[in-house]
């Protein structure tokens, strides 16, 4: 029963108290509720042009979107993809959108026209914003799929084709008074995004964050008398990581605009673009990623620049190995380095680097921080479920109000992942030092993780058994120095059949966006499988060690 568990259960907490946080009001409401105390500062920045929007311009400007979304049909509840890199209309669709009620599902422009379906079919989305490049993508679906124009509109930020909307057309379709924004009910319940993630097992599904699950989690982070992530007006945050990831939209994106920091757009990473505009914009916060880490510590080009505004540096979304971080800290040794510890499902931040805060502590290398505040962490032995003290490696559960409401459609994945107690079981082996602090050790769901981008082995799996001369298949990760992990699959062949490494490797390719391609291809007479048919990804992981 739930009260004799949670007698003998090891709650991890955050050495920071536990805050009042307002998740019962809008997203948007939150985000601007300080918005008299920075309306003319820099919002956001587009790093490529210069230009930039205060605050008071962005909010104005997201309430006009807001309105023009509401004039081509959307309701409270309905879903608006975004399919665009980092840009200033990326952030003003998803204001304008939480707005209105609406729910924003972000998918990355350089997926496949399938790939993009996929998303489309399961979160229904009406809208699309993107850029004329990618509608061509959009005109591509097969026979029982959407159609543009039919089930969907498109709103292009540049010159739209056939069909097509212009997005500056759709903030003019609104009065111009500024009281713009049609009233609407919002329930702190309600989503406002729907980022993607396969979690432990399986395809992509919808991650359903609420107005409150977000507020809570920038509130952890960023409110307090002593915030654990300190950010201020004074601030320019690192936008180069793409926002449809949960990392950049959540602690750049949102948590800048609560805190009245800058947010500096940029479109792609591009080493020599990048370092000219912390230089020229003196960026003090850089939320980056392992193989950014990387490029930031061995390329000879950033000697060259002027790196000494960088007060923090925070990376996630994989991990990072020792070595890097020290060679990165010789580069801007004035900054303080730090990881987060996050997860689409979990709000997503579980644990963040408590040197962050207005007033720091110390912290060790290799951390993944701590636990942030209003919230409980606990570590569970994977074979007994039983929790686990300090120092005990286990799978890491997360509870709080900022953890997902669910997946969407799918009762049951939820039911695996967030249990009867509220806690949500990442997959994630990891332990909790004497110093509170989260390391992680290891991965036991099927993720696999390139750059920090999701790439699910249940999809790559799909698509190679869908391979008339495949009879069965297996993806699991292999050790990168550059991208961290890379899939490789192995396969099974159909008898009679003759299939090349290079002919496996090319169908796969076709089908997917570059991070998901596949690196080896091993072939062999079967798959490990447990006697109810799961794959042994732990047996295939052992016999990918011993062919090195
Ligand atoms: N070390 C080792 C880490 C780490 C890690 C994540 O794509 P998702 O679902 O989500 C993310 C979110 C990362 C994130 C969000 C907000 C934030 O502030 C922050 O801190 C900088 C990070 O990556 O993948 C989730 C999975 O990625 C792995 C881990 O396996 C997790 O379950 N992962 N962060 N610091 N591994």
């Amino acid at each position: 029963t739930i009260s004799s568990n949670s007698e003998t259960t090891h709650v991890f907490r955050s050495k920071l108290p536990d805050i009042p946080i307002p998740n019962h009001l809008p997203l948007h409401t939150y985000c601007f509720e300080n918005l008299s105390d920075f309306a003319d500062r820099p919002c956001l920045i587009v790093g490529s042009t210069g230009k930039t929007y205060s605050f008071a311009e962005t909010h104005l400007l997201s309430r006009k979107i807001g309105a023009g979304f509401s004039k081509l049909g959307v309701k409270r509840g309905d879903v608006v993809m975004i399919l665009l890199q980092n840009c200033a209309e990326f952030a003003l669709s998803f204001i304008g959108g939480s707005m209105i009620g609406a729910v924003t599902t972000t998918a990355n422009p350089f997926y496949t026209a399938a790939e993009i379906f996929k998303q489309l079919t399961a979160s229904k989305a009406k809208l699309i914003i993107t850029e004329s490049q990618y509608v061509k993508k959009l005109r591509e679906a097969g026979e029982n799929y959407p159609k543009l124009g039919e089930d969907f509109k498109v709103i292009t930020i540049d010159n739209p084709p056939e069909n097509c909307l212009h997005f500056s057309a759709i903030s003019e379709t609104a009065d111009n008074d500024g009281e713009v924004s049609p009233e609407v009910e919002i329930d702190p319940n309600d989503a406002v995004a729907l980022p993607f993630s396969s979690g432990t097992t399986g395809l992509p599904k919808g991650v359903v964050l609420t107005h409150k699950s977000l507020i809570t989690s920038i509130a952890q982070q960023v409110d307090g008398e002593n915030p654990n992530l300190y950010l201020t007006k004074d601030d320019v945050v690192l936008c180069v990581l793409p926002l449809f990831h949960i990392f950049s939209l959540n602690s750049v994106l949102l948590c800048s605009l609560r805190a009245g920091a800058a947010v500096l757009l940029m479109q792609k990473f591009e080493i020599g673009a990048l370092l000219e505009l912390i230089q020229r914009h003196k960026v003090t916060v850089a939320a980056v990623v392992p193989p950014l880490v990387l490029a930031l510590a061995k390329n000879p080009m950033v000697a060259e620049f002027d790196l000494s505004s960088i007060k923090k540096v925070l990376s996630g979304a994989a991990p990072l190995g020792k070595e890097l971080e020290e060679a990165l800290r010789s580069r801007v040794p004035q900054a303080i380095f730090g990881q987060g510890y996050g997860m689409t499902e979990a709000g997503p931040v579980l644990s963040m680097c408590s040197g962050f805060a207005k007033q720091p502590f110390r912290t060790k290398s290799g951390s993944c921080g701590t636990v942030v505040r209003n919230a409980e962490l606990k570590v569970i032995d994977p074979e007994t479920g039983c929790s686990l003290g300090y120092n005990q490696p286990g799978e890491i559960c997360i509870r709080g109000s900022q953890i997902m409401k669910g997946y969407l459609n799918d009762p049951e994945a939820t039911a695996t992942t967030i249990d009867v107690e509220g806690w949500l079981h990442t997959g994630d082996i990891g332990y909790v030092d004497d110093d509170d602090e989260v390391f992680i050790v290891d991965r036991v769901k099927e993720l696999i993780k390139f750059k920090g981008f999701q790439v699910p082995p249940a999809e790559l799996e799909a698509l190679l058994v869908s391979h008339p001369s495949i009879a069965d298949a297996a993806v699991i990760p292999q050790k990168d120095d550059v991208a961290g992990e890379v899939p490789v699959a192995f396969v099974v062949r159909s008898s009679g059949f003759d299939l090349t490494e290079e002919a496996v490797k090319e169908f796969i390719a076709k089908q997917v966006v570059f991070y998901k391609r596949l690196h080896k291809v091993y072939f062999v007479q079967s798959i490990p499988k447990s006697p109810a048919g799961k794959i042994l990804r732990k047996d295939l992981r052992a016999k990918l060690a011993t062919t090195h």
